[in-house]
């Protein structure tokens, strides 16, 4: 599994930008939430570790991860927001649904990152069982949101940059 030896909560301080001036949105799955909350609370300390306000952190909450691609959608039209991140966690059940809702949430987000001009971050676990959600959302692989966020700041950093020379 490719993230197995890198813990998802590791990165340098030092090169991640400041992010005062910008403003997030986090969408959020209910579905699993004892996961998903961890993942939030990850992203949210990650953003105000990195110099952003409280008050510029917008979080919605959606029923399950298939509904983060219009809640991110809906987002991204309403808010003035430099970047989005998604957040869920799908676990394979006795069902081929989590395939469907897996391919279909990757696809919407990929889809969504052509379509509007704000960056949007994929933080959805996509496990086996329980206990590698657990692993990846707080546990012994770190934390799936803060990466998330550090990719959300760099983003958002590189889309005021661009937006800045115009
Ligand atoms: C239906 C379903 C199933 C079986 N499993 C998950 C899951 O593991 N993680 C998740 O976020 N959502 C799951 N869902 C719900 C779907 O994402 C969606 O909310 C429903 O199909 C309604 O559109």
């Amino acid at each position: 599994m490719a993230t197995v030896n890198k813990n998802l909560s590791h990165y340098d301080q030092a090169t991640i930008p400041n992010a005062e001036n910008m403003r997030f949105g986090i969408v959020v799955s209910e579905w699993n939430s004892e996961i998903t909350e961890n993942l939030y609370k990850g992203a949210e300390q990650a953003l105000l570790e990195n110099g952003a306000k409280a008050d510029n952190i917008i979080r919605w909450d959606v029923p399950g991860s298939f509904e983060l691609i219009y809640g991110a959608t809906l987002m991204g039209e309403r808010l003035p927001v430099d970047a989005i991140i998604v957040l869920g966690s799908i676990i394979q059940g006795e069902t081929r649904h989590f395939e469907f809702i897996s391919q279909a949430v990757a696809q919407g987000i990929k889809d969504l990152n052509m379509q509007i001009d704000i960056p949007t971050i994929l933080g959805v676990l996509t496990d086996d069982t329980n206990q590698q959600a657990v692993d990846r959302s707080g546990g012994k692989h770190g934390n799936k949101g803060i990466e998330c966020a550090i990719a959300a700041i760099k983003m958002a950093n590189l889309r005021l940059k661009f937006n800045d020379e115009e």
